[in-house]
């Protein structure tokens, strides 16, 4: 296991009693990290740490934290304002908890490869997942992936081709009313929803606020198609590069224990729920911090 020598702040910060342990999972995204206490508030250098460790690598696991939906929602907290999800039900009196509960809503969609709420013109920077409840069966990982290795691994070629280009990304995509409209109560919030959100667009290359590095910001889940080109080479194109961001190559599998956390930086990565556990039950917490609004390789900050 490595130890980041830059996260040994014992002289900085005295009341930091233990240095992060961090081991990283692969080279392109995720690491575990140990020495922390997330149900506990951080101190500001302890902040600073875990955010510049998300910007390096986009997804972090702490293991067995067993935080109450409260403590996760403080812990998220630390690194921004946190959204409210239109559809999903939330933890009651935790409306920033929301509860993913295969016995409740019809979940399989998340096994598409996506990134969440880009279908808001500001999607979330980031995500702090807990797991509840595991099937007992085994299964029910999440697969992460970098849209900052994808994008470093296309051709130059493609890469000019793509950098100027924008993308529709639209709600309905992966909410249908066949599976968020079955009934009256859930029609009227899905109705709200779509008129408040209509499809939007977004840079196909997105250039990360904090690193200033490029990333392929398309995923399955959401966009639907690229602007200004015809609609076979917009299928064409997206079909491609919905393949290519997801290569084992560029991502990490997690295997859950109840009590796990992930963190996730939203700007530049996607993720799958697997769905190979059905009929067993699997119950996840998220609250998500919100973000700003993307930008792409011509457009500056
Ligand atoms: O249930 C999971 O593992 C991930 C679900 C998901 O897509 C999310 O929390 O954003
Ligand atoms: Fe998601």
């Amino acid at each position: 296991m490595a130890v980041s020598p830059l996260l040994d702040h014992s002289s900085a910060f005295p009341h930091v009693a233990n240095a992060l342990h961090v081991e990283r999972l692969s080279p392109a995204i995720g690491a575990v990290v140990e020495g922390v206490d997330l149900s506990q508030p951080l101190t500001l250098g302890l902040r600073d740490d875990l955010n510049e460790l998300l910007l390096r690598h986009q997804v972090l696991f702490f293991r067995k934290q067993n935080v109450s939906p409260v403590q996760q929602r403080d812990f998220a907290r630390n690194f921004g304002e946190l959204h409210r999800h239109p559809i999903f039900p939330f933890v009651p009196d935790v409306p920033e908890a929301i509860v993913l509960d295969t016995a409740k809503n019809d979940l399989r969609d998340n096994a598409l490869w996506h990134t969440d709420v880009t279908f808001e013109q500001e999607p979330p920077k980031a995500a702090v997942l807990a797991a509840r409840l595991l099937p007992e069966t085994g299964g029910g990982d999440t697969i992460w992936a970098s849209g900052t290795a994808a994008y470093d691994a296309l051709s130059d070629g493609l890469k000019t081709r793509i950098d100027l280009l924008t993308a529709q990304h639209d709600f309905t995509k992966s909410f249908p009313t066949s599976r968020f409209g079955r009934t009256e109560e859930e029609l009227r919030k899905w109705t709200e929803t779509r008129n408040a959100r209509p499809p939007v667009t977004h840079p196909v290359v997105r250039v990360h606020p904090e690193t200033g590095k490029n990333a392929l910001f398309v995923n399955e889940g959401f966009t639907t198609e690229i602007n200004d080109v015809d609609s076979g080479e917009s299928q064409a194109l997206l079909s491609y590069l919905f393949h290519h961001a997801t290569k084992p190559e560029f991502s990490v599998r997690w295997r859950w224990e109840e009590g796990d956390i992930a963190f996730w930086d939203n700007r530049i990565t996607q993720h799958y729920a697997v769905d190979d556990y059905r009929p067993a039950r699997r119950v996840m917490n998220r609250v998500t911090i919100l973000g700003d609004r993307p930008f792409g390789p011509s457009q500056g900050g």
